[in-house]
């Protein structure tokens, strides 16, 4: 690890000294160019036009040819060419992405504390991929001959976890039944907080109020979504709702909608909502088409509004859970008051997330949060980054958390 963090201070050493350089040749070029345009005038005569027409183009030259050994480096280093020095050190360094105009440089990733057993086989390939090919190679087949957990079984590094949670009856009823419930998880103190905190119909929720993340980072929602979508799973997005009588139904549907189908053999988007007000028949819960997760395909437009759906029922304070593939949608609330919902949608890791947040805003939530909010971030895989396969720590977990 520490190896990889000296590389990739040197890569920023190096992106620093290649901006730095450029700016220096721009610089030189500027003053150059005004010294040699300035000339002319320091004659007891007036320039004529010839003379100072002469002088522009030189100092423009000068200026020119500053800039072009300037972009050069940058060419040497990088590979693309551009005159002119950009203003800040990120333009240099692809690590950091977002648009801010003040230098950045993200924060160490957190060491990962639930090590499983092949975590040691990621780190030792990662650091023998650069000083011993040939043991580099073993291990890295090693982590590729390695078998996937079979969609449905409870992967043998989360099995302890699954057990001492007691969640092993809540991941065979979502297998079986494409959806479950977690019963009263949240405290009343917890409930309050989230009920405080849900204002409306508002999407991209996780930077608003502590309470979101912590609702996104329970244990007991954290190893059931491993369980149905994979170690290494993403945040995909997280929203509240509000519903009031009168407000219309949503209509049947499946949640992995940009997904084709047939649908893969395994679960590749898992919603949990977090029941801020009880579930119940009359209260515009969420309904469920029981059995659709295993035909793995979209209801057809007669089916969303002919399939017989049930509510799902619970108490405020409890997590209802469903696989991406089951259709379900929201039954009419007839009574007063309003069901308030915080819906989260967690991914397989190759999937594509629905939101993201600003580089900055992550880095304060994996700072605040640690590990697991760098998983639901990505940031333990390779994928989608800058870097891509050059994080080799990240390219070996990705390989290895896709079969888990
Ligand atoms: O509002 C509901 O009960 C269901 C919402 C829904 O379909 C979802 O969050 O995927
Ligand atoms: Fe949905």
């Amino acid at each position: 690890m520490d190896f990889m963090k000296m590389i990739e201070e040197w890569r920023r050493i190096v992106a620093r000294s290649v901006l730095a350089v450029h700016v220096t040749c721009f610089v030189l070029g500027v003053v150059t160019s005004l010294g040699v345009i300035s000339l002319p005038y320091m004659s007891d005569t007036a320039p004529d036009g010839t003379v100072l027409a002469s002088a522009i183009v030189t100092g423009l030259l000068y200026l020119l040819g500053m800039c072009a050994l300037g972009g050069g480096l940058r060419y040497a280093v990088y590979g693309d060419f551009k005159l002119m020095p950009n203003r800040t050190f990120r333009a240099y360094f692809s690590g950091d992405d977002d648009s801010e105009s003040t230098a950045y440089v993200a924060p160490a990733l957190p060491e990962r504390t639930q090590r499983a057993s092949d975590d040691g086989l990621i780190d030792q390939a990662g650091e023998k991929l650069l000083t011993d090919p040939a043991t580099f190679m073993d291990l890295f087949d090693q982590l590729q001959g390695r078998q996937c957990t079979p969609a449905g079984e409870i992967a043998e590094e989360l099995a302890p976890r699954i057990r001492e949670l007691g969640l092993e009856a809540n991941c065979k009823e979502l297998w079986e039944e494409g959806y479950t419930v977690l019963e009263d998880v949240a405290s009343p103190e917890f409930l309050e907080e989230m009920r405080a905190a849900t204002k409306g119909n508002a999407l991209h929720v996780l930077p608003d109020h502590p309470v979101f993340a912590e609702a996104a980072l329970n244990d007991k929602l954290m190893a059931i979504a491993e369980f149905s979508v994979g170690a290494g799973f993403l945040l995909s997005n997280m929203a509240t709702s509000i519903k009031r009588k009168g407000d219309p139904d949503l209509g049947i549907h499946c949640d992995q909608a940009w997904m084709p189908a047939p649908f893969q053999e395994h679960n590749l988007m898992l919603t949990a909502c977090w029941a801020l007000d009880d579930y119940t028949a009359e209260s515009g819960a969420t309904t469920i088409v029981p059995g659709s997760a295993s035909l793995r395909r979209y209801p057809t437009h007669e089916e969303i509004t002919s399939s017989p759906s049930e509510p799902i029922l619970c108490n405020a304070g409890s997590i209802a859970l469903w696989d991406g593939r089951v259709w379900h949608g929201n039954g009419p609330r007839t009574i007063d008051g309003a069901r308030r919902v915080l819906h989260i949608t967690y991914n397989r890791l190759f999937i594509r997330q629905m939101e993201t947040y600003p580089r900055s805003v992550e880095d304060d939530l994996i700072e605040k949060y640690g590990e697991p909010m760098a998983q639901l971030m990505g940031r333990y895989d390779y994928l989608a980054k800058p870097a891509g396969k050059e994080d080799y720590y990240g390219f070996m977990r990705s390989i290895a958390y896709a079969r888990r």
